[in-house]
């Protein structure tokens, strides 16, 4: 599928507010990729896809997490974890998507995970940084990203656990993971 007629495509699954944050995770993906040494087209191609099921009612995700056997563990955290598989889901079976680096960057776009790709990191880092997020503490970060990619991911990820653990939420095992390792592999 050409590049217009995949946005075209996506665009029509969301908001127009949403399309405006994924276009933001675009371009910072391609900033970040040839800051940090990584293909951007590829970048690019997972932020265009990252939220494609965004919008999706939970039923429809949460039927295609049991039926296409994504982690069943998923369903005992927060909703808003499901819309990262099932759009990597998505994004291989409606989208046609081969690249399974492309789909893990999708696939692990929210949670995170313990031994994430530079590409998984550019995506996961992008969608915190985008110009149109407007997070407590999300500019210290966008200076971090300038210079590491590690280093920014680390405070972005603290960022996000502390605002779970303050919403009273449960945080994904994936979550606790990918910090860990960022930790082991930074200090
Ligand atoms: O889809 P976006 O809004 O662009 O961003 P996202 O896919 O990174 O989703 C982030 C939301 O997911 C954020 O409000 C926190 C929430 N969330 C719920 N449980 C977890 C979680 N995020 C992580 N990283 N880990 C969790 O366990
Ligand atoms: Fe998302
Ligand atoms: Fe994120
Ligand atoms: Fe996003």
């Amino acid at each position: 599928m050409k590049r217009d007629q995949l946005i075209e495509r996506v665009k029509a699954e969301m908001p127009e507010r949403r399309w405006l944050h994924t276009e933001g995770v675009m371009a910072a993906a391609v900033v970040l990729a040839e800051r940090f040494g990584e293909d951007a087209e590829r970048a690019e191609l997972a932020a265009i896809l990252h939220d494609v099921a965004k919008y999706w009612p939970v039923d429809r995700m949460e039927l295609i997490i049991s039926e296409q056997h994504l982690p069943g563990d998923l369903l005992a955290y927060d909703k808003e974890l499901w819309h990262a598989p099932v759009g990597a889901w998505v994004a291989q079976h409606e989208f046609g998507v081969t690249d399974n680096e492309v789909l893990d960057a999708i696939r692990y776009h929210t949670s995170g995970r313990s031994g994430m790709s530079k590409l998984e990191k550019i995506v996961w880092l992008a969608d915190y940084i985008e110009p149109g997020r407007d997070f407590p503490g999300v500019d210290r970060i966008r200076e971090l990203s300038a210079k590491n990619l590690e280093e920014s991911m680390l405070a972005a990820f603290d960022n996000t656990i502390a605002f779970l653990i303050a919403k009273g939420k449960r945080i994904y095992p994936l979550t606790i993971d990918a910090r860990n390792d960022l930790i082991q592999h930074i200090k």
